[in-house]
């Protein structure tokens, strides 16, 4: 079997030259420049969503790597920014939803700057992997995992990489693992639909910071 694997590769995969014309904004989002969109600008009460204009085949690998600025604001800044997968380019409730909450079926992965105390969020910033748009932690399948200070105008590297065969989900931020998830997503969360679509949204709220994402190589097979 491994001799084919590279025959296999070499049709079914896709390796993007990042681009930030492949993305589908809504909401407040910008072209910032050739690699960055500015999710939301430093403003209360607004949102912006990113969605990438492909879908992607959950039967097969794939590895996102980008960065996350989340402004400059620690104690006064929020929301945070959010992956999302999803069958259609839909954003959820805005604000502490961040752009996920209430859509069904999804999996959310959320880099959170902001704590609400009744969602039990964390004092830190923190990471968490969300089923089904419910930003709770009482219903989180990885998580919350607290980070440090994220909101220090810097670029934060993040890889996003699925594994298919070891159902296996991994998220490194700034070079650290930070989730190690592994479930069938495409049976537990998509009802065996493995076509899924990606978007990152963010929000803000009485609390706000720019938040932008920057594309660095994004690989992955189409879905058909
Ligand atoms: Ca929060
Ligand atoms: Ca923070």
């Amino acid at each position: 079997m491994r001799f084919l694997l590279p025959f296999l590769f070499s049709l079914s995969f896709l390796s993007a030259q990042s681009s930030v014309q492949d993305f589908r904004l809504g909401g407040y989002a910008q072209i910032l420049n050739d690699e960055c969109i500015r999710l939301t600008p430093d403003v209360q009460y607004v949102s912006g969503s990113a969605w990438y204009e492909n879908a992607i085949d959950l039967n097969s690998a794939f590895e996102l790597v980008v960065c996350l600025v989340l402004g400059e604001k620690d104690d006064e800044g929020a929301d945070g920014i959010a992956f999302v997968f999803h069958p259609s380019m839909a954003t959820g409730y805005r604000g502490e939803g961040m752009g996920f909450s209430g859509l069904v079926p999804s999996l959310g992965i959320e880099f959170d700057t902001y704590r609400n105390f009744h969602l039990d969020d964390p004092a830190s910033d923190h990471v968490a992997i969300m089923p089904n748009g419910l930003p709770y932690h009482q219903a989180s399948l990885l998580g919350p995992v607290e980070v440090p200070n994220l909101e220090n105008g810097k670029k934060h590297l993040l890889r996003l990489s699925w594994n298919p065969l070891r159902k296996q989900l991994l998220v490194e931020l700034d070079n650290e693992p930070v989730a190690d998830y592994s479930a069938d997503l495409v049976a537990e969360i998509f009802g065996n639909n493995s076509k899924v679509f990606w978007g990152v949204t963010a929000a803000t709220g009485r609390l706000s910071n720019y938040q932008d994402i920057c594309i660095k190589k994004l690989t992955y097979a189409a879905a058909q």
